[in-house]
């Protein structure tokens, strides 16, 4: 009887566990809709298991505003994920890499546009920062790739 508990209990969790890892997690992605880079960075986040709601605006300004997004950390397009801000063309690894993590920060950011990453094809120019997104000169980085 104790035996059988423990794996009635065992199975409990796994049923817990399994639903949050099969569900794909939701985005919501802000952008020009002429932005072309964006479309591209949301088919990639799809690929690698993210449902991605796509909000066209004209006004990313505004966006920016209400989340936070300093100037000098600009990308082309503001996505929310799992209560964090993803500025531009952040990979979707590195996306994963913070959901694990979970560091107390308004979220990630991958400046401008550039060239050899997910959205962005071509050759990169050198190596390339992912930044927390935080107001500053010198904002603290996430990781470098
Ligand atoms: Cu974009």
């Amino acid at each position: 009887m104790r035996y059988l508990k423990i794996v009635l209990l065992a199975m409990l969790a796994l049923c817990v566990q399994a639903p949050a890892l099969a569900q794909s997690v939701p985005v919501t992605l802000y952008k020009n809709p002429n932005c072309g880079c964006c479309d591209a960075w949301a088919k990639d986040l799809q690929a690698n298991g993210f449902k991605v709601n796509i909000v066209n605006t004209e006004d990313l300004a505004s966006v920016n505003e209400h989340y936070g997004v300093p100037e000098n950390l600009e990308g082309c397009h503001t996505a929310f994920i799992g209560g964090y801000v993803i500025e531009g063309l952040v990979p979707a690894q590195y996306i994963k890499a913070l959901l694990k993590q979970h560091p107390a920060t308004r979220g990630i950011a991958l400046p401008g546009m550039p060239t050899g990453v997910p959205g962005m094809p071509g050759a990169r120019s050198g190596p390339l920062t992912i930044y927390y997104l935080e107001s500053g000169a010198t904002p603290r980085i996430f990781a470098t790739f």
